[in-house]
């Protein structure tokens, strides 16, 4: 009965979607700190992916990218062997981890785990989300791998980091067909009609569905959306949401406490976990993918 009792009181779903975490390593308020500090190379490091990101980043820029990608001809390998490779992979955008993103997988994936245990969909989900970064070992720079992401073709949403001063001399700026509120956009068109900043996000949930997963919709759309936080977290782009984007947003908010919170300098002992996540890995995302 005890059992019984936490158990459901680790599903209220008021209590997932708090937004202080009783698991973080650190003070809730000390994460996503984008605050500018030049002599300080890990806030430099991440500054200027941004401004790699935010000045090149454009329509053309994301077509170009799409069309590349989107052919799936670039890799084939297992989910084991693409996470294996993210091993070597730090992500310059994140002033939170400074550990291979293979760390970070197992980290989120094990929170998940622990608070859903009966969804071991949203575990594999967990796992995998950041896998589209291997994009940085086949050519991509960064700055179009990682990051937060933003819809173009309309005007930049005011609570993406750097907003002020990193679209300096962005060319859709200058464009009247891409820098209205509307842009290229019809009103609440909904977020998956958006032509999003290219990066893993995008790119991982295309791989999905390229590769027929047998993962639930809802959890392709998390992977989809979870580097959104001028969306999900900033309040932007309300105008451009169809009805149908609350339950993706929903989850997506469920997912990034898992995704944010849980980044430490705590360890997780991959190898005993493997067995684990490889029976998730054949179940919903199984063989040789194309990527
Ligand atoms: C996360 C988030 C972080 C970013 C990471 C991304 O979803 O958007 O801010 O640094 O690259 O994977």
């Amino acid at each position: 009965r005890i059992l019984a009792e936490h158990h459901v009181q680790l599903l209220d779903p008021s209590e997932l979607m708090r937004p202080e975490p009783t698991f973080a390593d650190k003070n809730p308020s000390k994460f996503r700190d984008y605050s500018v500090d030049t002599t300080d190379p890990l806030k430099e490091r991440v500054r200027q992916t941004y401004r790699q990101m935010h000045l090149n980043q454009t329509v053309d820029f994301v077509k170009g990218r799409r069309e590349h990608w989107l052919k799936f001809n670039t890799i084939k390998m297992t989910v084991r062997e693409a996470l294996e490779k993210l091993n070597d992979l730090v992500d310059e955008s994140d002033p939170d981890l400074d550990l291979p993103n293979i760390i970070h997988a197992f980290q989120a994936a094990e929170r998940a785990r622990a608070e859903f245990p009966e969804h071991d969909w949203l575990h594999l989900t967990a796992l995998i989300h950041d896998l589209g970064k291997i994009m940085a070992f086949y050519g991509e720079p960064q700055w179009a791998v990682v990051g937060d992401t933003f819809a173009v073709g309309c005007r930049w949403g005011d609570s993406i980091v750097y907003r002020e001063e990193s679209f300096e001399g962005n060319p859709d700026g200058d464009n009247p067909a891409y820098n209205t509120e509307l842009g290229i956009y019809q009103p609440n068109c909904g977020v998956d009609n958006l032509l999003m900043s290219w990066g893993h996000d995008e790119y991982m949930y295309n791989v999905l569905k390229h590769n027929k997963t047998k993962l639930p919709h809802v959890a392709c759309n998390i992977i989809r959306f979870h580097s959104f936080y001028p969306w999900h977290n900033g309040g932007d782009y309300k105008h451009l949401e169809a009805p149908q984007d609350a339950e993706t947003k929903k989850w997506v908010l469920i997912f990034n406490r898992y995704d944010l919170y849980t980044k430490s300098e705590v360890v997780p002992d991959i190898e005993a976990l493997w067995p684990y996540y490889q029976t998730l890995i054949d179940k919903y995302l199984p063989g040789v993918l194309e990527f």
